[in-house]
Parts: structure tokens; C-alpha cells; sequence
């Protein structure tokens, strides 16, 4: 089978701008989703001074595979209605960090670039869950303190190389520059903001982070909040022989994506950007309101749903969502614990959103993996737990769902010695098992496995502090192991 490349491919079934053109973004994070959604938007956009200088963080199969194809690759967009796939040129440079960590600073600091955009998951802002500060004792951030790429030791986590190269951007000109998070986080913009700042404050000034730095970054720098929306599962055989039977080409870095899409973003550019409301980008200053709504409906409800579906036997999202005590579990989060606690963006109809929800978890074409998004829990659920629960329990209310994924997240992810959360479960990745797994370690009963668990800061003191939630999660918890989730979810449900 031939090969995807420039020469190879039907220039019908092509978006973006080609080998031509300049550079004008860095992205840091190449995975699944930014293919599937910036790369998209930037690529439909057409601008031929956006090309993007993709980084990905370690791995290699991705540059390797989109490499040996000039850069293209296509992303399989997949309902029951329709399959479509599209080949996104819009990547001109491909870098792995932990491999060239020195050429990500100068891409980073080079002034042609006018955008450093960022999907490094949760996990890679290294935020510390009550502060919502960064974490200073976060695994990596401690070394790359210490970094001083002018001597030749150099940083090893996207947040590093992203401050040591603003500091050298600040050092070598000073350009201004727009760093987007398209990150799922509570205001990512700001957020972003804080964590880099927090890391060069405490890098100091002998690493460049003096004062000048500072007026700089204030004047030069700017972080726009933006929410980010499209499920994309990460890409299986099935992808490949889709984009091959459509294309007649091998595809080796085809992306599966659903067709809904979505991208609010604020407008604070500090060197301009792509015409992204042209590929239908939203431009709002409302986006803290349809970040409520993405992280504390879609998310919060996801993660729902894939502990309870791993717990049940349920190996993608729409077998889980299909189940009826998933569904009526979805529902009582969603509307009752969730919803109420958002200030909705002017126009929004909650209802239709809803409904249009459940429909995206039933795509079973795009047969989405509970154990994708069952993973990095402890990152995920400070971003979705935290505020819906305490509006409740500030009010003598108890967020049972909300309490319910909590425990649900620990059923599947550190489980009491002697129960085992099955298959589906096990499939799912936890950052920080180890020291969980350590921190529970002397506990004698669930009571003091959740307790231990809550305190290794996974969740904000200020939730932890409500014995209502942390009585909840136990109960939930105990009747999962004894009984099974079908039995907590019915008592949560007050049946
Ligand atoms: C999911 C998200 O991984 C997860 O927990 O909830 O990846 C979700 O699919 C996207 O945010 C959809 O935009």
C-alpha cells in the first residue's frame, strides 16, 4: 500500500496550507486532540504564516509516523450518519522534547513565532489542587528549577521549556507572544498564567527572572481563556483502515474524532493569529461561562461515566452511557448537582446541550474507551468536582454523584486490598498510583483508605474539610466493594 505523502495525496481531500508558508505557532503537546481540533481549525483557517512547529513530549511514534509522510496525516471523523476523512497540512516541523529540549527553547524564543499554544493535559500544569497554584514538589518541576540552559543543563517538562523559553525570548529581543491553553482546566488562560510565573519566580533571577522579565511578560505576553471541545478516542487499527479504504493510502497518524466540534476563545492576541472564526471558532468574552459548562457538564459527567461503566464490565463510553443506572446516575448529576451550580453564557439552551450530550456518548461508531477517559483521575476531577460539590454541601445539601465519582475513581484506580475493580478498570492510567498506593498502604478500613487518599491533596482542603462528602464517598466506596456499583449507584440514587 502507498504511502501518505505530498506527492500521494488527492489535493481534494487536503486542508491547509502546504509546504509554503512560514511557521507562526508552536505547540506544545502533539498528541491526539490538538490534531484533531486546533490543527484542524488552523489548517481550515488557510493562513500561510500559520504552520505549526508540533512538539511532542516523549514519545516518537507520532513525529516518526507523520514524518515519513511530509508532515500530513488525516483525522477520520466518525458518526453513525457519516465517515469522513480529511487530511490536515498544516505542520511544517515536528520536535520531540525529551530529545531536542534545546531546539524546543529557540523555536520557542525565535520572534517569527507569534503563538505557543499548549495541550499538555492536566497533569503537565503541575497545579497543586487547593492553591490551584503550581506545585513546587511536583515530580520534575524541582529539577528543572534548577535548569540553566545557558550552561547546558536543560529542562525535561513542557511547563519548564515553556518558562526557560519565554525567558529566553524576554533575553534574545523580547517579541510578544500569545500562549493558548487548550487545556480542559478551570480558566486555562489565567491558569497557564500563574503556574509559568509561579515556576520563573521561583527559578529566580539567576535563571533571567528579574523584574525586567516580569514587565515584559505583563506588557508583551498574553494568556486568553479558551474551552475546548471534541472527543477524540486515540486512533486503533480500525482508524487506519478507514483513512486507507477512503484514501487508498496507508494513513500510519490518522486521528478518529467525532464530528461535533467546538472552540470558544478570548481575543487577547499579542502578535495576532490565524482568522480561526473563519473554521468556526467563537470569539467571546463569555468563555469562563461555556468553560463552566464544558468541564462541569460534559466532563464532570464523562469521568461519571467511565468509573462507573469500568467498574460494570463497560468497555467503551456509549455500552456505559447505555446502561440504564448510568443514565439515571448522568442525569441526577447533570441536572440537579451540576447545572444549577453554572452561570450560563447569554443564549444557551442547557436542555438541547443535554440531550445533544447523551447523543455523543452514543456513538458507537466512535466506540470511545472508558479507560481513556477513566484515566489520570487525579488530575482530571480537581478541575470538576470541587466547585458543583461545595455550592451543594455550603448549602446542607450532599452531592451524591459528585461523591459517587470520587469513589468510583478510587474503586478503580487504588482499590482497598482485596477488592478487584476488574478488566476495564485496570486498563486505566493513574499519574500518581504509586504514592497513592503508598499512602494507603496502612489502612484498616475504607474509612481509612478514603481518608488517606483524600489526603494526599488530590482534592482542595476545603472539600476534604466536609465530613457529609467524605461520609458519602465512604459509603459509596463500601457498598461498591460488598455489593457492587449497580447497589452504591441505587442508594446514591435514593432507591
Ligand atoms: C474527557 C475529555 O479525557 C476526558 O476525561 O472528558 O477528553 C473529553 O473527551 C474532551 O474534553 C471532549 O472535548
Amino acid at each position: 500500500m502507498t504511502r501518505m505523502t505530498r506527492q500521494t495525496v488527492d489535493a481534494s481531500t487536503r486542508v491547509g496550507a502546504g509546504a509554503r508558508g512560514r511557521t507562526g505557532i508552536v505547540h506544545l503537546g502533539l498528541g491526539n486532540f490538538h490534531r484533531a481540533h486546533l490543527a484542524v481549525y488552523t489548517a481550515l483557517a488557510g493562513g500561510g504564516d500559520w504552520g505549526i512547529v508540533g512538539v511532542a513530549n516523549r514519545s516518537r511514534t507520532v513525529v516518526d509516523a507523520m514524518t515519513a509522510q511530509d508532515h500530513l496525516y488525516s483525522v477520520v471523523t466518525l458518526d453513525p450518519a457519516v465517515q469522513d476523512v480529511g487530511v490536515i497540512d498544516v505542520h511544517r516541523r515536528l520536535l520531540v522534547a525529551a530529545e531536542q529540549p534545546g531546539d524546543v527553547l529557540d523555536v520557542l524564543a525565535d520572534p517569527g513565532h507569534r503563538i505557543i499554544s499548549l495541550t499538555i493535559t492536566e497533569a503537565g500544569y503541575h497545579l497543586d489542587a487547593t492553591t490551584g497554584e503550581l506545585d513546587l514538589s511536583s515530580p520534575g518541576i524541582a529539577d528543572d528549577l534548577a535548569a540553566r540552559p545557558a550552561q547546558g543543563t536543560l529542562p525535561s517538562t513542557m511547563l519548564g521549556l515553556l518558562a526557560y523559553g519565554l525567558l529566553r525570548r524576554h533575553a534574545t529581543g523580547g517579541a510578544p507572544v500569545t500562549v493558548l491553553s487548550c487545556d480542559n482546566l478551570v480558566a486555562n488562560g489565567d491558569t497557564v498564567r500563574r503556574a509559568v510565573l509561579g515556576f520563573c519566580r521561583a527559578a529566580g533571577a539567576d535563571a533571567g527572572a528579574d523584574d525586567a522579565f516580569f514587565d515584559w511578560v505583563e506588557r508583551s505576553v498574553t494568556f486568553p481563556n479558551s474551552m475546548v471541545d471534541r472527543i477524540v478516542p486515540a486512533p486503533t487499527e480500525t482508524t487506519r483502515q478507514t483513512a486507507q479504504q477512503v484514501l487508498g493510502l496507508e494513513d500510519q497518524a490518522a486521528v478518529p474524532a467525532e464530528r461535533f466540534t467546538m472552540w470558544v476563545l478570548e481575543d487577547r492576541f499579542a502578535a495576532g493569529r490565524p482568522t480561526w472564526e473563519t473554521a468556526g471558532a467563537v470569539f467571546s468574552y463569555e468563555v469562563g461561562a461555556y468553560e463552566m459548562v464544558k468541564l462541569r457538564l460534559l466532563n464532570a459527567a464523562h469521568s461519571l461515566i467511565a468509573y462507573l461503566g469500568g467498574l460494570d464490565g463497560r468497555p467503551t463510553i456509549p455500552a456505559a452511557r447505555g446502561e440504564e443506572f448510568i443514565e439515571r446516575c448522568t442525569r441526577v448529576l447533570l441536572e440537579q448537582e451540576n447545572l444549577p451550580s453554572i452561570d450560563l453564557p447569554r443564549g444557551f439552551n442547557p436542555k438541547n446541550y443535554l440531550e445533544q450530550l447523551f447523543d455523543r456518548w452514543n456513538n458507537t461508531v466512535l466506540g470511545d474507551l472508558t479507560s481513556r477517559v477513566g484515566s489520570d483521575g487525579s488530575t482530571k476531577l480537581p478541575q470538576r468536582i470541587p466547585a458543583p460539590s461545595l455550592r451543594m454541601l455550603e448549602t446542607g445539601q450532599i452531592p451524591r454523584m459528585n461523591a459517587l465519582t470520587v469513589a468510583g475513581w478510587i474503586a478503580c484506580t487504588v482499590p482497598p486490598v482485596g477488592s478487584d475493580p476488574g478488566e476495564v478498570a485496570a486498563a486505566m492510567q493513574e499519574p500518581r498510583r504509586e504514592s497513592l498506593q503508598q499512602a494507603v498502604a496502612d489502612a484498616t478500613s475504607v474509612r481509612e483508605h478514603v481518608q488517606a487518599v483524600l489526603r494526599t491533596g488530590v482534592l482542595p482542603d476545603e472539600l476534604v474539610a466536609h465530613t457529609a462528602f467524605v461520609d458519602e464517598v465512604v459509603t459509596d466506596l463500601e457498598l461498591i466493594i460488598t455489593e457492587g456499583v449497580r447497589a452504591a449507584a441505587a442508594r446514591a440514587l435514593g432507591e
